[in-house]
């Protein structure tokens, strides 16, 4: 047996229909990898390499499922003494039998030397054939680790799996395919190393390439979240019109178009967030609950979102005419009363912030006749921080979606139902310094600061954001409204 390979290469191999491709997805973060509720439905093994700036630093290969683990281990038992190879001379022996394809799929990866990594689903008791399964791969002489990937929360065996495990793999760990985060990716990566001397630098070296790779992305999210606040509070649509009589109606049509180039710019801004994070085919399911589902301009995306009332005054006061409008505190104070007050008034607000007063209409008239409509940009100090809010939302359930998971599951620890339970944002629990920070930016943009002011702030709220962004992906509790 030698592990000569350059790139460590792990095969895994199980039972049917245990989450072995699941398991694949999930760790190369390919959502094509074909996952079933059908067993039978991987029936030739593939590599799977996962490629960091053009490198591969690590290979996966997903097989077929044990079909005949009883002959297999008969023959190895029978034949076994005379060769080094088992996986080798029972191909060699026995490969042309049709009945044995999946079987001699799944042995094939292993007859170059490579580490194994065996899946069982802990939520079902141990059988004679999963022994049989383990004995074999112990024959091998492969380097092995056990993943109990647990499909149901309601019963599980896997105390039983462990003790069982633990006489025939190097390792065994908890790994759910459909739930694992990032870190738990990294965690699973950091125990191969202990299953085989051999490839620990080259683990290190892969783990290193992980990790910056997961760096630059948020990175990038930062940079994507800068330009949706540059976006959104610049955003403005203008129209000339020359027939008086059509002001109204020009009016409407402007704010229709405005809030529709708002939704799209944040539209945009989620899309390369996904595609940052790989989910390029699965429409990634917010949950029912979540209040991503509501539009940018509802009532509880403004309740629940965005600052408290104390801290907009203070992050207003800092932006100061930046948004170059005197109303600003004063709407600012509407923005955050705006839906506990009752009655006309709550109705005049509510039409605030949802029409024409949150996107200010101005009307010029024109040296060449008619008039000059415009809509935008949008005044309210708090804006900025319900896009960002949104954003990270978004961030948060992406990041952390498992790419084996086309749909939200029933397990109760599943992030999109923690999702579901976001009772607030982000940054109400911004430090006034973090606030002030991304106020900054706001201001001089708004207030269009020459480019090297622009670009500072800009660089200053970015590095801020990424710090928020790091401990969001590192963590994945729900928060909740902070007191001021
Ligand atoms: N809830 C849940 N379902 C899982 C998990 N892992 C796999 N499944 C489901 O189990 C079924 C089988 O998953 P696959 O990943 O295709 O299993 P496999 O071992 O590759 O199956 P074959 O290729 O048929 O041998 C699919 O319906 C998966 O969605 C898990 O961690 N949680
Ligand atoms: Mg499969």
């Amino acid at each position: 047996m030698t592990t000569s390979s350059p790139i460590p290469t792990y095969t895994v191999v199980g039972h049917p229909n245990e989450g072995k491709s699941s398991v694949v997805a999930t760790l190369t973060e390919d959502d094509t990898v074909r996952i079933s509720p059908i067993p039978g439905e991987t029936t030739l093994s593939r590599e799977y390499p996962v490629q960091i700036d053009g490198r591969t630093v690590i290979q996966f290969v997903d097989t077929p499922g044990f079909q005949y683990p009883r002959r297999i281990l008969e023959w190895f038992r029978e034949e076994g003494s005379n060769t080094s190879n088992l996986a080798e001379a029972f191909i060699a022996s026995q490969g042309t039998d049709p009945d044995l394809s999946h079987d001699v799929q799944l042995l094939t990866p292993l007859t170059h030397g490579c580490g194994i990594i065996y899946v069982i689903d802990g939520s079902r008791p141990i059988s004679s054939t999963d022994r049989i399964e383990m004995e074999i791969l112990r024959l091998t002489g492969n380097p092995r680790m056990a993943i109990i990937n647990p499909k149901e929360f309601q019963e599980n065996y896997i105390s039983q799996w462990k003790s069982a495990c633990a006489k025939a793999f190097n390792s065994i760990r908890i790994f759910d395919a459909h739930q694992a985060t990032y870190s738990e990716r990294i965690a699973l990566l950091e125990s191969l190393k202990g299953i085989n001397q051999d490839w620990e630098a080259a683990l290190a070296s892969a783990i290193e390439a992980f990790e910056s790779d997961w760096a630059s992305r948020i990175h990038q999210v930062s940079g994507i979240l800068c330009e949706l606040i540059r976006s959104g509070i610049t955003q403005a649509e203008s129209k000339s019109i020359f027939n008086l009589s059509e002001e109204e109606s020009a009016k409407e049509k402007l704010q229709k178009k405005y809030e529709n180039a708002l939704h799209s710019v944040e539209k945009e801004c989620h899309q390369s967030i996904r595609k940052l994070f790989k989910h390029n085919i699965f429409n990634i399911d917010i949950p029912p609950q979540s209040v991503l589902h509501d539009e940018l301009f509802t009532e509880r995306t403004w309740q629940v979102l965005g600052l408290s009332k104390k801290q907009i005054v203070s992050t207003a006061a800092v932006i100061g005419g930046g948004l170059g409008v005197k109303i600003d505190l004063a709407l600012a104070g509407l923005s955050f009363g705006v839906f506990t007050l009752s009655g006309a008034i709550a109705g005049a607000t509510t039409a605030w912030l949802r029409g024409e007063k949150l996107a200010r209409t101005t009307i010029k008239k024109q040296k060449i006749g008619g008039i000059k409509i415009t809509v935008g940009p949008n005044t309210n100090p708090q804006f900025p921080f319900i896009l960002i809010d949104r954003a990270m939302l978004y961030f948060q359930h992406v990041s952390n979606w498992a790419h084996a998971r086309s749909k939200p599951t029933s397990s109760t620890t599943s992030t999109a139902l923690q999702l579901a339970s976001v009772e607030s944002g982000f940054t109400s629990h911004w430090s006034k310094q973090q606030r002030d920070t991304c106020a900054q930016y706001i201001k001089s943009v708004a207030a269009d600061a020459p480019y090297e002011k622009q670009a500072e702030t800009e660089r200053e709220c970015r590095k801020m954001l990424e710090e928020m962004l790091f401990e969001i992906s590192k963590s994945n509790e729900p928060t909740s409204k902070a007191a001021n």
